[in-house]
């Protein structure tokens, strides 16, 4: 692998938007009279507006018609916006920054591979739009993580062969997707949530500075 890129996921790696869709998917759940907690939340991380609802609906045991679920998925994200579109920089998660330094000085190209249709606004929020080589977001894939197909057109905009692609993932169902496109993964978070991944790490701070220069040493 003498020649790598690398494929970020944006909630849970970039910044911290869990915290943001909880509470929009909190009022709904408060509308609906049934408890969400924080614990349910961690079942909607890299999941899809669309599955998060159904997710959410399941945790109520609540059935309600499609135009209803249209409704509340308008309105989800119209008090998610509320939220991203006073986010700032300081946002960043700790290390970010630093990583995406690393990665232009050393000449690595990166692209974003999220499950949000929201990543571009939050991208441009925090001022992060413009050092990525591509972003692939939920408006552009057709099949959700697991499913590889977010990667695999992360790959094809850093005009590179899978196998030498590094996703940075927060979800197990990133994680499944990254190892589902034959790539090699970096898990961010707790490392017994994520034990599938090639390579684990709590937060970017923790990535060692020569990690990348390892990684293209390896065949
Ligand atoms: P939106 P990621 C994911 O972002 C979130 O983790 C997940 O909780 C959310 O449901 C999904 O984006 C869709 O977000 O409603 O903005 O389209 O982790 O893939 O960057
Ligand atoms: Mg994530």
């Amino acid at each position: 692998m003498n020649k790598i890129g690398v494929i970020f996921d944006l909630d849970g790696v970039i910044v911290d938007t869990a915290k943001y869709h909880y509470l929009a998917w909190k009022k709904i759940a408060d509308a609906l009279g049934f408890e969400f907690t924080e614990e349910h939340n961690e079942l909607l991380k890299g999941v899809s507006r669309v599955r998060s609802l159904e997710i959410l609906l399941d945790i109520g045991n609540i059935e309600i018609s499609e135009e209803k679920k249209q409704e509340y998925l308008v309105s989800k994200n119209e008090d998610y916006l509320g939220f991203i579109t006073k986010m700032e920089a300081d946002e960043i998660l700790p290390g970010a920054s630093e990583l995406l330094d690393h990665l232009d000085e050393t000449g690595i190209k990166y692209v974003l591979g999220s499950a949000s249709k929201n990543a571009p606004l939050i991208l441009k929020q925090i001022g992060l739009y413009d050092r990525f080589a591509g972003i692939v977001d939920g408006n552009s894939v057709s099949k959700a993580k697991p499913d590889p197909e977010v990667f695999l057109i992360g790959a094809k905009k850093l005009e590179l062969e899978p196998g030498q692609c590094v996703v940075f993932e927060d979800a197990i169902a990133g994680i499944e997707a990254a190892k589902n496109a034959k790539m090699v993964s970096v898990g961010i978070g707790d490392e017994n949530t994520l034990k599938k991944a090639d390579y684990n790490f709590n937060n970017l701070t923790e990535v060692p500075e020569n990690f990348f220069e390892r990684l293209m040493t390896l065949n």
